[in-house]
C-alpha cells in the first residue's frame, strides 16, 4: 500500500513542480500573462488532499495548478490555459486562477479570497438535500480564515450538517503580511475548532496529509457534518509573479528548504525499499517529456477568436442579450 502511495505521490510532485518551474520560465518569456500563483513547496498538502478525499466536489483558491493535475486534469490543457490558448481547460479565458472542469467535480480555481467557501457549503447542501452522501473539500490559505465569508461558511456548515472538508494551507503570509500581524491566532485550526474536530498537520509530509484527509473523510461520510484540517507549509517563489517573496528571512526560507516534500519523500522511499533509484530516473524523465509536450501543444495551440469574448459570461435567458 505505501509502496503504491509512494510512487503516486512521487509522481504528481514531481509534475506538480516541473510544470510550475517550466510555467514561470515561460511567464518570463512572455508566453504567459496574468497573475501566476507558484504552488512550489506546497506540493505535498496539494497531492496528499485529493488523494486522500478521493470522490467528491473540489472548491479550490488561486494556488490550483498541483490539486488540478492531481484531480486528473491533463496538463497539456492546464498549459494551454496558462497560454491564454483556445483549447486550455477554460478556453483560455479563465488563465492561472481559473482552471475549472465540471466533468472531473473540479470546481476552481478561484480568484476571491475565501469567495469559494460559501460556494463549498452550497454544494454540500445540495449534494444533501439530493439524498447523496458525497463530501466536498474547500481549500484556501490562512489568509483566508480572516475574512468573514470563513467564518459564514463554517457556521453554516453547522447549522446546515453539511459534510464539507474545510482545509487550510498555512503558509504563514497572504501575500507580505505575516499571519502574526493579522490573525488572532496562529495556530488556525483554533479559529475552527469550536464549532467542529479540527487537527493540524505537517503539510511539508505527503503521508501526514494524505492519513489526515482520509479519517477526515471517514468522519464526513459517517456523520455528514464539516471537519477542519490546518497543514502547515510553505511557499518558496513570492506570492505571484509579481512579488520576489523577499519580506521572509533566509534563516526561515532555508528551514523549510529542508523540509522539502519531495526530496523527503524521495530520501523515505529510498530508505524504506518503496521505490528504487531507477524507478525515480524513470518518473524524473517521463515528468520531462509530459511537461515538454505539454509546452508544445500550448505554444502551437491558436488563440481564442474575438467573438468567443461573449460567451460563456451568462447562460439561460440572459444569454440572448449579448450582442
Ligand atoms: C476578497 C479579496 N481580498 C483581497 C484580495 C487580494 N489578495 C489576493 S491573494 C491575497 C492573500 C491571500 O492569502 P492566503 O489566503 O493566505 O493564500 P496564499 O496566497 O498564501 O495561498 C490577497 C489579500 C482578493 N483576491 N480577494
Amino acid at each position: 500500500m505505501s509502496q503504491s502511495l509512494a510512487e503516486k505521490f512521487y509522481f504528481y510532485m514531481r509534475l506538480g513542480r516541473e510544470l510550475e518551474m517550466r510555467a514561470k520560465e515561460e511567464y518570463m518569456k512572455g508566453n504567459i500573462g496574468g497573475f501566476l500563483h507558484l504552488d512550489i513547496g506546497q506540493e505535498a498538502v496539494s497531492v496528499g488532499a485529493v488523494f486522500g478525499f478521493g470522490k467528491g466536489d473540489l472548491f479550490c483558491p488561486y494556488r490550483e495548478h498541483v490539486l488540478a493535475l492531481a484531480r486528473g486534469m491533463d496538463p497539456k490543457l492546464i498549459m494551454a490555459e496558462l497560454f491564454g490558448k483556445v483549447t486550455g481547460v477554460s478556453k483560455g479565458k479563465g488563465g492561472s486562477m481559473h482552471l475549472y472542469e465540471p466533468k472531473l467535480d473540479f470546481y476552481g480555481g478561484n480568484a476571491i479570497v475565501g469567495a469559494h467557501l460559501p460556494h463549498a457549503v452550497g454544494a454540500a447542501y445540495a449534494r444533501k438535500y439530493m439524498g447523496e452522501r458525497a463530501g466536498v473539500l474547500a481549500i484556501f490559505g490562512d489568509g483566508a480564515t480572516n475574512g468573514g465569508s470563513f467564518f459564514e461558511s463554517i457556521n453554516l456548515a453547522v447549522v446546515w450538517e453539511v459534510p464539507v472538508l474545510f482545509l487550510c494551507e498555512n503558509n504563514f503570509y497572504a501575500i507580505g503580511t505575516r499571519i502574526d500581524r493579522v490573525s488572532a491566532f496562529k495556530d488556525i485550526y483554533l479559529k475552527a475548532k469550536d464549532y467542529m474536530p479540527a487537527v493540524q498537520v505537517d503539510g511539508m509530509d505527503v503521508f501526514a496529509v494524505y492519513d489526515a484527509v482520509v479519517g477526515a473523510k471517514k468522519y464526513l461520510e459517517e456523520y455528514g457534518k464539516p471537519y477542519f484540517i490546518e497543514a502547515i507549509t510553505y511557499r518558496y517563489e513570492g506570492h505571484s509573479m509579481a512579488d520576489k517573496g523577499d519580506y521572509r528571512s533566509p534563516r526561515e526560507m532555508e528551514t523549510y528548504r529542508k523540509k522539502d516534500p519531495i526530496e523527503n519523500l524521495k530520501i523515505r522511499a529510498l530508505k524504506t525499499g518503496w521505490l528504487t533509484e531507477e524507478q525515480i530516473r524513470l518518473m524524473d524523465e517521463r515528468v520531462s517529456q509530459i511537461i515538454e509536450e505539454a509546452v508544445e501543444f500550448a505554444l502551437s495551440s491558436p488563440e481564442p477568436e474575438l467573438e468567443e469574448l461573449y460567451k460563456d459570461i451568462y447562460c439561460g435567458v440572459c444569454a440572448d442579450v449579448i450582442p
